[in-house]
């Protein structure tokens, strides 16, 4: 059975780091939003292995940036901020029996949230947060499993899939000026609509359904009308410590 590797929510959620800061989480409600997240993962038939939480690593809920699933390698992340930088070592601690540990090492820098694996390409954004250094590093794993690596600058927004989200194989939902769209050459790109600018996430799960933020219903609506199987869900309280839904989970495939 496939796996979803997910976080508890901290108490100190409250105090996750965000780019602007125009109101706090409400930690209640955003554990509910979890929990719901969770159910959905449950029920799309994943296998939910749930790690502890951390108070003193407000963001610790956002797994996804701390190891990235490259073949049959877990490549340990080096965030960008130093502050989240303790959250790497419980998650590749339960990933090593199942996989390779590689570490990014100084003076390399890498977020999870910056890497996105179609087919035989990793592309990895070059952002605030992942740096030149962080790309070569897993651009040599990569190749050791494989795969080709395209780095994308990424302007105006945190992570590159901030900006590029995979919805099927071959499909990512991009919103416009965030990232140059001719390096996603085989890829079919859907706009994010430009009333929903920034409020669309989304998580394709193994079943092939597909995850969606519900404040963004027109541009889930377009991919509904391409025939994909659209599941909303209300993440308002993740969204206001800037995460999507691909942050909360680490998919590992069995
Ligand atoms: C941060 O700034 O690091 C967190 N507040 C949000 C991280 C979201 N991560 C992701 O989308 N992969």
């Amino acid at each position: 059975m496939d796996t979803a590797l997910i976080r508890e929510l901290p108490d100190t959620f409250d105090r996750a780091i965000v780019r602007d800061a125009t109101r706090k989480p409400d930690v209640a409600l955003a554990r509910r939003q979890h929990t719901r997240y969770r159910e959905l993962l449950e029920t799309a038939g994943y296998a939910v292995e749930v790690l502890p939480g951390d108070d003193t690593h407000p963001d610790c809920v956002f797994i996804e940036d701390t190891a990235v699933i490259v073949g049959g390698v877990a490549v340990a992340a080096r965030p960008g901020e130093s502050a989240r930088r303790g959250e790497v070592d419980p998650v590749t601690d339960r990933l090593e029996d199942r996989f390779e540990v590689v570490r990014i090492d100084s003076p390399g820098t890498l977020d999870g949230g910056d890497v996105m694996i179609m087919g035989d390409t990793l592309f990895v954004g070059r952002s605030s947060r992942t740096n030149e250094e962080g790309i070569s590093q897993l651009a040599r794993v990569a190749r050791s499993q494989g795969l080709t690596t395209t780095p994308v600058p990424v302007s105006g927004v945190l992570h590159l899939k901030s900006a590029v989200l995979p919805v099927d194989e071959h499909t990512v939902v991009v919103t416009p000026g965030t990232i140059d769209e001719s390096l996603l050459s085989d890829l079919r790109v859907v706009h994010e609509m430009a009333h929903e600018r920034h409020s669309f996430s989304a998580l394709r799960m193994r079943n092939g359904d597909v995850l969606a933020t519900n404040n963004a219903p027109d541009t889930t609506e377009k991919l509904s009308s391409l025939g994909l199987s659209m599941v909303p869900i209300d993440v308002s309280e993740i969204q206001a410590a800037d995460g999507g839904l691909t942050c909360m989970s680490i998919l590992i495939d069995d």
